[in-house]
């Protein structure tokens, strides 16, 4: 019940942008104990979903929108070593590669999908946002690395997606590294038409995936 009204708190400080406030709710999550993770999915997540929302229908504009993933941004940072903390494995899994396309500067699911990664046991190289399919190409080449992630969330940018793997099929690699594809506006039968090996709808079932394409591969 007080954890509720925390959850509602969070959601509210992202909507209003109010950075501080949001770092302060994240401390307070920890000291109360309660799972990082859920303090995202429950708080944070749900209220940039609402920004996003409130943008789409043009109730809010790019400051708030700025604002608001700022806020989201900021108490992230506070949950994330606690985050990799509880989720530490010792096994070694696996190596990624992991960015947003070229074009595309949204990197907040992304960076969430890394982190849980790396809590579950995977080397992740995080490129960041805007990635030229020639950098993707250029590192897989140089790290031989088993994954590759490429997250889109913009429709006009999710055709960079595929063009990182036709680039890929395009010097040979295609075959050595296994490409998942994740981001809002993308779907299971996007993944497939493109060629992807994995989809994943969050960054828990990301993690499943991950696995899973490693006993494949
Ligand atoms: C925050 C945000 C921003 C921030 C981003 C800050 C940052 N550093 O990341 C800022 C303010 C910069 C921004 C800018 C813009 N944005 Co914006 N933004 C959003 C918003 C509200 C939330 C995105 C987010 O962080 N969600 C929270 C995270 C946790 O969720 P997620 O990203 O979906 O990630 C999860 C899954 O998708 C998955 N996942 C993600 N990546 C991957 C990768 C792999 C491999 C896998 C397996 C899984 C996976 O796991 C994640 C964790 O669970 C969305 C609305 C929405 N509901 O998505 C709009 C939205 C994406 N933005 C939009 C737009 C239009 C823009 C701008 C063009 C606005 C403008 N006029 O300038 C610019 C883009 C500029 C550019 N060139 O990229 C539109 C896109 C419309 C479309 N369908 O194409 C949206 C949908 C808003 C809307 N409804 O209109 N934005």
């Amino acid at each position: 019940m007080v954890h509720d009204e925390l959850f509602i708190r969070m959601v509210q400080a992202v909507i209003d942008g109010e950075k501080e406030r949001a770092v302060e709710l994240a401390q307070e999550a920890l000291h109360l104990e309660i799972p990082p993770l859920e303090a995202i999915n429950k708080g944070y997540i749900v209220g940039i979903q609402k920004v996003g929302e409130l943008f789409e229908k043009g109730d809010f504009f790019l400051p708030e929108l700025v604002m608001g993933a700022e806020a989201m941004q900021a108490a992230l940072a506070v949950l994330e070593p606690e985050l990799k903390r509880r989720h530490q494995e010792r096994e070694r899994l696996g190596s990624a590669i992991a960015g947003t396309v070229e074009g595309d500067i949204h990197e907040i699911g992304k960076r969430l999908v890394c982190t849980m990664l790396v809590a579950n046991g995977f080397d992740v190289l995080d490129l960041g946002p805007d990635v030229a399919a020639e950098t993707f190409i250029q590192k897989v080449q140089e790290l031989k690395p088993n994954l590759l992630l490429l997250s889109a969330l913009m429709t006009t940018t999710m055709p960079e997606q595929k063009s990182v793997i036709e680039a890929l099929k395009g010097v040979g690699l295609r075959d050595r590294v296994k490409v998942m594809v994740g981001g809002a506006a993308v779907s299971p039968s996007w993944a497939e038409e493109i060629g992807a090996d994995g989809y994943a709808e969050n960054a828990i079932e990301a993690v499943e995936v991950a696995k899973g394409l490693m006993e494949t591969s």
